[in-house]
């Protein structure tokens, strides 16, 4: 076997010309969709696979947030029905435990959720934070992110961010509700207040997500914990059930009101 290679300065080449390629397209999309996580990766596939053209941004070089850690480092999930449903059509075998109740490996749902969004069509972008949102006003709207790489942030570097111009931003970035937090920072007339999330009650905390998952402000929308952390919700530990179906419950609205726009 004699195996095709390049040299050095062509696989440079092609790295940066297909990279900045695809930059000058992501620099404006429908829906730019914020963390990795379960939540953000299941919007991302249920946006992408109706046609709508989503950038997700994760600030680690890895998918998956909270799923990888399982429960305290064990590497097992739990979800209830019908989240089951979701995993099941990226191609996740979740074992029944239960009535309704079901575990799945972390690693194979991160692996599965991931290949679901990508599949669909939407464009997963590691190394990259957003550190701030684009404002407009008469009517005040969220209208995309301020972006950097994770590393310069990391090495505490002065570099400006550019900028990704979106129709809506979706907070998938976990307990922190990072995106949600700086805009209700900086963008006063939202006035937008974060309740904080509270302690363990996973029965009522699963419902509450899903139902208040949605519409923070135009143009920025919330979920996830991400919804706990706006609504003041209970945390629910490594059951995430209302994870998948927050992020299915998000598309369908942002899709509902791009359609309406
Ligand atoms: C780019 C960012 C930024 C940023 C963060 O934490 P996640 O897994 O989020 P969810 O809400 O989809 O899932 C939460 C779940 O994992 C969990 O923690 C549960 C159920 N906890 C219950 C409990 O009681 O503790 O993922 C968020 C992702 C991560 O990958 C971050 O790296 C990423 O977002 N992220 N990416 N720019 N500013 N902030």
């Amino acid at each position: 076997m004699r195996l095709k290679s390049l040299a050095e300065n062509e696989i440079t080449r092609i790295i940066v010309e297909q990279a900045c390629k695809e930059w000058m397209d992501v620099s404006r999309t429908d829906v730019v969709i914020v963390g990795a996580g379960p939540s953000g990766m299941t919007a991302a596939k249920y946006l992408a696979e109706r046609g709508v053209k989503v950038v997700l941004f994760e600030r680690r070089l890895s998918f998956g947030g909270g799923i990888g850690g399982g429960g305290m480092l064990f590497h097992k999930v739990v979800l209830g029905e019908p989240a089951d449903e979701i995993l099941r059509e990226v191609g996740c075998k979740p074992t029944p435990v239960g009535e309704g109740i079901y575990v799945v490996d972390a690693a194979e749902m991160i692996a599965r959720l991931a290949s679901g969004a990508i599949d669909a069509g939407a464009k997963i972008i590691m190394g990259v934070t957003v550190d701030d949102v684009i404002y407009r006003e008469n009517p005040l709207r969220i209208e995309g992110v301020c972006i950097q790489w994770s590393a310069v942030q990391i090495a505490g570097l002065h570099v400006d961010p550019i900028f990704v111009r979106s129709k809506a931003v979706i907070d998938a970035t976990g307990h922190d509700a990072e995106v949600i937090t700086v805009a209700s920072r900086k963008v006063p007339g939202l006035s937008l207040a974060l309740k904080g999330e509270r302690s363990a009650y996973s029965e009522l905390s699963e419902q509450l997500v899903v139902e208040r998952t949605g519409k923070i402000v135009e143009g920025l929308y919330a979920t996830g914990m991400a919804v706990a952390a706006v609504e003041g919700l209970p945390r629910m530990g490594p059951i995430f059930g209302s994870m998948l179906l927050s992020g299915r419950k998000v598309a369908e609205i942002v899709e509902g009101d791009l359609r309406g726009k």
